[in-house]
Formats: structure tokens, C-alpha cells, sequence
């Protein structure tokens, strides 16, 4: 490992003058001030007065132990910024630091730019200290309330993926990302470190991944800091970076060293970039990193009631617990502020003094103040014809094609479309082409950086598509790409979305709380393709079996999250369209790749999704208003089986009126004021009925239409089949008859229900459960459903 203080003095960065690091120095004294004051303070912000203990909060809240590494980089950063004039993204893994970024772009004053009231005067310090993790105020992480973050860090292991995501397509940039050794022990981060084999020099920014070893987590040592140092190195090394160590505990070391190695890693970035725009290609190559070891909670209080803090977990949240009950805790905070030296620090009104405050880069290049991270650098994405690829049809429930890869060939002529404003990306665990979606080589590959081999199919330096076998990495970097204004779609075998159920969950409270932040522009969406699903898991069995990952969407804020199930080729088309031009949500798309039965010509397709759900008058049987029995249905076989089950009732009572209803948008079901695409009681009555039977077969769990529509006028006619977790390795009928989704099942569930079919409905009864069980004689013996079930088609 090089370690930076060890370096020739030439590679300084030289233009912030003589007494540069005093003056980064001021500055770090300062926001660590601000940090404690947001702690702690509820009055007397610059210590006017002797602290006493109604100047402290009530309820202590924060995370002190990681603030002083952030604040230390931090003004490294805007040093180097200023010194260079280089754009830098900051993303802070350890988000539970926020008040040390507050405290930064406070002092950058573009926290008083967004928020007017929290002025750089002594009241608006006030005000900064009072509202940090107080009712009304702000969260105690970096949320979409900050300026410059696009990273709330609140659960750990996404920093280094988001800043990937936000350095792709964004040649200019450099993104910091300070990962806190803990948060390093986590599974998204730890493979992380791959993000070397992707970036490419040529078209992307750079990552800078800042490891602070301070040893300590909540109340453990960190496994890399006790790692030996070769070790630690020869780990780093492995995964493609070339680490530079910043070590110590006297400050004057520390800045001369870190100002030493951010110059030596920007011009080791620069060097690689140089070579790569100017047409050389080398393998091998390395990107510097810095690994940062400072102590935990420095230049906080040593020792507290005779237990060491700083540089020790015990500094991870607040060091002095007791100080409204504790004069000597009370003493220790004051003398802790106080060692700052704030009179030298902030004038008399509260404003920073001319030292401090010119410790900033120029208007956007502050790290608070960057566009990328509000999402205003966005360009709209160029979509195609969403039909340009369709399925013709003449006659619903004849054709088959495999949906996905119609929609493969859409997403062609989009990156085709836009591959001059380098602005989509899609990606997956491994699984385009599994998926269907391989059309999309034609025109770009899989993004590579590592060495190839002969039958390595299209690996590409610079290719758009990225293929990494974990979720995690997916969403983390379609994530930063998103936040930072870009475009993209992820797609995944369903079961294994639930690998980032977590993830998801945070991007959906980032949207939520952006939205209410008027200074950030909403981003584009984040699109889910969820195929390979579970009615079609022909190679492999109950592992790959799992539907609940939109149950798990929809527990989020309904303003944020739409969940779609296409029912066929056009429709999908119609739907991925809708999605990719939206922003700022989470729409989910339930799609089969297997070639399936197509019902929709372009026209209708377009007009069905647009409305979400309606009554398909083709499939109905009720045309005289007198209905029966309603099926309704969301989901590409679900649909299948339900109009399979209307053709086994027309053949066993042919009198009956039926009403099919195919739903799209799952959100419809639910009443306006629970989602913003809920339909109104009215058209939902008109729809469904409000006295009639529906049986719902739903493509997952049933529970989840259940909570969809419980206060729904006729709720208690409603039944609904769905997922059971009754899977296994087995054809594609017995899937459906295992949960009883098939159109036997289905018939009878409608006919129980049906009063004037009452007397015949013994008869019929056997005829169906003696189909069941040539279906299941037939396939344990041929290995396959039988041709009739395989072979049908819609006959309206
Ligand atoms: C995924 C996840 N698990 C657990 C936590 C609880 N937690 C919050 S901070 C922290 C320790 C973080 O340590 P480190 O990353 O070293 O940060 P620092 O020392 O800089 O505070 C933990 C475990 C979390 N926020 N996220
Ligand atoms: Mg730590």
C-alpha cells in the first residue's frame, strides 16, 4: 500500500496558497462545531453565554463517531475541487453522519440558498442545531433533504453501487464515496469492489471509493481494520484498485497526507482516462482508492466517566448521554465545543468568518450544489413506436408469441435511439438473454473490462447492457444512474427480486421525501421487469417460485409505486412504454417469456392499458346485462386459464352469462383515496358488479387482491385464486391445477356460485374432476400436459 505522506512534494496540489492547510483546518474545526451544535444544542448556538443545561436538547440524537472523518474529507475534497476545478459527486456511506454534511453545506451556504430561513447568521445557526433530529425538523440521516446527496445511507451497503451507477455516462465526474468499515462487511458492498470490471475509462466518470477505517461499528471492531495492512491491500488489489493509505492522529499529518493522496488518485484517474480517450487500451488497469484510518469520534471527548470514547465504538452515537442530569458531562460538552475554538470561527452574527467561508469551491462545483445530485442535468429519453414491434393479430386467443422478446426488440431501437445521449442502461443478474430480451445485442453488448475469451458472447468495453450476478449491484447502480438523471430498466427472474426487497424499500422513501423537496427535479423512474415468473418454471421448481415481490411494492407510498400485469406481447409494449417515460416511481412489470396465447391487437392494447382494467365484451357471454358470474383475472396465464374456464362453461352450461375482466394495473382495484390510480366505487361497481360471484385468479398470492378491494362494494362475492406455494418441477397446466388457477377449478369455483345451476351442478361436478384426473394420469405417465390443454386456443 503507498502511503501518501510519504510522497515527493511535487505531486501537491499547490494553488491554495501557503497556509492551506490552516485554513482547511478552520474550516474542519468549524463543521465539526456545527456537527456537535446539531447534536446538542438547543440555544446559545456560539456559546455566548456558560452552557447550561436548558440550552441542551431533551432527547440526544444522532451519530457523532463517523462525523469527523466526513467532515475532514469533505474539506479535502472541496479543496481539491477548487484547486482543480474538478466536478465531484460526495456520496457518504455512513449517512447516520448527516450532521456533519448539514454542517458542510451550511458552511458552503447552500443550505441557506434552498432553505432561506436557516440563514449563515446566528439565528439561523440556532435553527440549524434545533431542527437536526427534532419533531418538525430534519431526519438524522442524508436524506433527500440535503443538498448535494443523492445517498440517505441509512441502511448500509449501497454507497459504493450508487456512486457507480452515478459516475456511468458521466465522463466529467469524479464520485467520491466514503464507505465506512462496517457498512464494508455488508454483502451489496462487499462485492461492490467489482465496479472496476464495469467502469469504462472512456465514456464513464471516475469512482473514488474513500475506506474509513475507524475501527469501529455500533459496538465492535470492524473486520478490515483489524485486517493485517498486506492483507487488506492484497483484497483491494484483487478487486481492481490501487489503495493509497492516509494514516494518523495529528492533524497537521493527516491534511498534508490526504492532500497528497487525493492529488496522487485524481491524477492516477486522470492518467487512465488520458490514456483510454486517446485510443490506448491496456488491461491491468487499477484505480487509487484511499483507504482512510482515523480514529472513531476524533477530536471528540477522550474519556468519559473513566471509559476511553474517542477512537472506540463508544463514540458511535453520543458520547455524553447524561448532560441535562450531569454537570460534569454538562462540563465536558461545553469544554468539548469550546476546544473548537468557534470565536475564531464564526463573526459575531453567527456568519462564518472569511477564512472559513472561502474554504469552498465556486456555485455548482460546492459539493452541496451540484445538479447532478438534484437531478437537473436530465436529458428526456428517445422512445420508438412502442408498436413498431407488435403482434399482429386478426382474432384474440390465436397467435403466440413470447412477449419478452417483442419487448427485447422495443428496447433495441430505444438504446438504438439513444446512443448519442448516452443516457439507458439496462440491466440484470445474467438473465437478457435468459429473459428474452437478447435482441438488444444487436445493437450494444455486455459492459466488460476484463480480459476475453474465444465464445465469450458480446462482451463490450463500452457495451450498455450490464450483467453482474447480483441483485444487489443491479439495483444499486440503476439506482445511482436513476438518482442522477438517467434512464434504465432492471430485469430479474421474479423469485429473486426479493434479493433487493430491502433496497427497494429505500429507494421508495428517497422518492417519497424528493418529491417534497421543491429544489429537486423528479428522476426518472425505477422500471422492473419481472419475468421468468412463477407459473413458468420449466427448468427449475419451488426455489424459483415466488410472486409476493409486488406485495412487498405496494406496502410502500402508493404515490410512488404502480405494479403492472401486461396479459400479453402488445399490452407489455404498451405498458414498459408508459413506464420508461415516467418519473419519479417504482413500476413493476409481471411479464412470461414463454410463447403464450396473444388477445390484443396495438389498438386495443393501447386502450386497455391506458384505462388499467376493464370488461373484455369479446370474451363475455353476458352481453344482455344479466350477468352470472363475473372472472376477472391479472396476469399473462392467469388470463389464459380464465378464458379457458369460460369456454369449459360454455360447453357445460351454455346459457350462462359470464363477464371476463382482465386487469392491467393493479392499482385500479384499490379506491382513489387509498392509491391515485384507484378507481372510483362507481366505475369499480359497473366493472365487477356489486351482487354478482367474481371469481379473481390473480398471478400471485391472493391475499394481496384481498387488500385491495375489502372495502369494495360486493367484497364479500369476491374469491380469488392465486399462489399457494404448492410448487414443484412439473408441467405448466399442473402448476396451475396445484394451486387451483386452472380453468377446471376455475369453472367450478363460478358454477358453486351460481344458485340457478344448483341442480345440475353434481353432474358437472364429476365431469371436471374427471378431467382433473386424466390430466394427472396423463402427465405422470407422458411427461407432459395433454395435447388438448397444451394446444388450446381461444375459440370465441
Ligand atoms: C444494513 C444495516 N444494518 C445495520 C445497521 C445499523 N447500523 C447503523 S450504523 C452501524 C455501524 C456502522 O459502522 P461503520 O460503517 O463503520 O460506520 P462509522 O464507523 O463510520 O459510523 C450499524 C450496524 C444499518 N444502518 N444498516
Ligand atoms: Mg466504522
Amino acid at each position: 500500500m503507498i502511503t501518501a505522506g510519504s510522497l515527493a512534494p511535487t505531486t501537491k496540489p499547490g494553488p491554495s496558497g501557503p497556509d492551506w492547510a490552516m485554513r482547511l483546518d478552520a474550516w474542519w474545526r468549524a463543521a465539526n462545531y456545527l456537527s456537535v451544535g446539531q447534536i446538542y444544542l438547543l440555544d446559545n448556538p456560539l456559546l455566548r453565554e456558560p452552557l447550561q443545561s436548558h440550552h441542551v436538547k431533551p432527547r440526544l440524537l444522532g451519530h457523532w463517531g463517523t462525523v469527523p472523518g466526513l467532515t475532514l474529507t469533505y474539506a479535502h475534497l472541496s479543496r481539491i475541487i477548487m484547486a482543480r476545478k474538478q466536478k465531484m459527486l460526495l456520496v457518504a456511506g455512513p449517512g447516520h453522519g448527516a450532521a456533519g454534511l448539514n454542517a458542510a453545506a451550511w458552511l458552503e451556504g447552500t443550505y441557506s440558498e434552498f432553505y432561506p430561513e436557516v440563514g449563515q447568521d446566528l439565528d439561523g445557526m440556532r435553527r440549524l442545531f434545533r431542527q437536526f433530529s427534532f419533531p418538525g425538523g430534519v431526519p438524522s440521516h442524508a436524506s433527500a433533504h440535503l443538498p448535494g446527496s443523492i445517498h440517505e445511507g441509512g441502511e448500509l451497503g449501497y454507497c459504493l453501487a450508487h456512486a457507480t451507477g452515478a459516475a456511468l455516462d458521466n465522463p466529467d465526474l469524479v464520485v467520491a464515496c466514503v464507505v465506512g468499515d462496517g457498512e464494508a462487511e455488508t454483502g451489496p458492498l462487499a462485492t461492490s469492489w467489482h465496479a472496476t470490471a464495469f467502469l469504462d475509462p472512456v465514456r464513464d466518470g471516475a469512482v473514488l471509493p474513500i475506506l474509513h477505517l475507524n475501527g469501529y461499528k455500533i459496538a465492535n471492531p470492524t473486520l478490515l481494520s483489524r485486517m493485517p495492512r498486506h492483507e487488506l491491500n492484497s483484497l483491494l488489489i484483487g478487486h481492481g484498485w490501487r489503495p493509497v493509505e492516509v494514516t494518523g492522529t495529528d492533524p497537521q499529518e493527516i491534511h498534508e497526507a490526504y492532500a497528497d493522496a487525493l492529488s496522487l488518485c485524481l491524477n492516477g484517474i486522470f492518467e487512465i482516462q488520458g490514456s483510454a480517450r486517446a485510443g490506448c487500451v491496456h488491461g491491468g488497469r487499477r484505480w487509487p482508492m484511499i483507504v482512510l484510518r482515523t480514529p472513531k469520534g476524533w477530536t471528540g471527548p477522550d474519556v468519559v466517566d473513566g471509559k476511553q470514547v474517542q477512537g472506540s465504538w463508544r463514540s458511535h452515537q453520543v458520547p455524553l448521554a447524561a448532560v441535562r442530569e450531569d454537570a460534569h458531562h454538562l462540563a465536558l460538552l461545553e469544554q468539548w465545543l469550546r476546544s473548537y475554538r468557534p470565536e475564531e470561527l464564526f463573526e459575531a452574527d453567527g456568519s462564518p468568518v472569511p477564512l472559513v467561508r472561502d474554504h469552498r469551491p465556486l456555485g455548482t462545483l460546492r459539493l452541496s450544489a451540484n445538479p447532478v445530485a438534484h437531478g437537473h442535468t436530465q436529458r428526456d429519453l428517445r422512445l420508438p413506436e412502442p408498436f413498431a414491434h407488435r403482434v399482429e393479430l386478426t382474432e384474440p386467443g390465436k397467435v403466440v408469441a413470447e412477449s419478452t422478446r417483442l419487448l427485447g426488440e422495443y428496447l433495441r431501437e430505444a438504446l438504438r435511439l439513444n446512443r448519442d445521449q448516452h443516457n439507458l442502461l439496462l440491466f440484470a443478474p445474467d438473465e437478457h438473454a435468459s429473459n428474452r430480451l437478447d435482441a438488444v445485442f444487436a445493437e450494444t453488448g455486455r459492459r466488460w473490462q476484463l480480459a476475453t475469451e474465444p465464445g465469450d458472447d458480446h462482451l463490450a468495453h463500452d457495451g450498455r447492457v450490464f450483467e453482474v450476478l447480483s441483485e444487489h449491484l443491479c439495483q444499486g447502480w440503476l439506482e445511482g444512474y436513476l438518482l442522477t438523471g438517467r434512464h434504465g430498466l432492471l430485469s430479474s427472474y421474479e423469485a429473486f427480486a426479493h434479493v433487493v426487497d430491502s433496497m427497494v424499500g429505500q429507494h421508495a422513501k428517497w422518492l417519497h421525501t424528493a418529491a417534497q423537496v421543491p429544489w429537486r427535479r423528479p428522476v426518472p423512474s425505477l422500471n422492473y421487469l419481472l419475468t421468468s415468473h412463477v407459473w413458468r418454471q420449466d427448468h427449475n421448481g419451488a426455489s424459483h417460485q415466488d410472486p409476493g415481490f409486488v406485495d412487498h411494492v405496494l406496502n410502500k407510498r402508493p404515490e410512488v409505486v404502480r405494479v403492472y400485469f401486461p396479459p400479453d406481447a402488445n399490452c407489455l409494449l404498451a405498458v414498459a412504454d408508459h413506464c420508461l417515460r415516467s418519473r419519479g416511481l417504482i413500476n413493476v412489470i409481471v411479464s412470461g417469456k414463454q410463447p403464450a396465447l396473444q388477445y390484443l391487437d396495438s389498438r386495443r392494447a393501447a386502450a386497455h392499458c391506458a384505462q388499467g382494467l376493464g370488461v373484455w365484451r369479446w370474451a363475455s357471454t353476458d352481453l344482455d346485462g344479466d350477468t352470472d358470474v363475473v372472472l376477472a383475472c391479472a396476469g399473462d396465464v392467469p388470463t389464459q386459464e380464465t378464458l379457458a374456464a369460460v369456454e369449459v362453461l360454455r360447453e357445460f352450461v351454455p346459457d350462462l352469462r359470464v363477464r371476463v375482466v382482465n386487469v392491467v394495473d393493479l392499482a385500479r382495484l384499490a379506491q382513489p383515496e387509498v392509491h391515485p390510480h384507484g378507481l372510483e366505487d362507481t366505475a369499480y361497481r359497473e366493472i365487477f358488479t356489486e351482487d354478482k360471484p367474481v371469481i379473481f385468479t390473480y398471478h400471485g398470492y391472493p391475499w394481496l387482491i384481498h387488500r385491495l378491494t375489502y372495502r369494495r362494494p360486493g367484497h364479500e362475492h369476491l374469491h380469488v385464486h392465486g399462489f399457494h406455494e404448492n410448487g414443484t418441477t412439473t408441467t405448466p397446466f399442473d402448476m396451475c391445477v396445484l394451486n387451483e388457477i386452472d380453468r377446471f377449478h376455475l369453472a367450478l369455483a363460478a358454477l358453486e356460485r351460481v344458485p340457478r345451476v344448483a341442480g345440475r351442478l353434481g353432474h358437472i361436478r364429476q365431469q371436471l374432476l374427471d378431467r382433473l384426473a386424466e390430466h394427472q394420469e396423463h402427465i405422470r405417465r407422458a411427461g407432459e400436459d395433454l395435447p388438448e390443454i397444451r394446444d388450446w386456443t381461444w375459440n370465441g
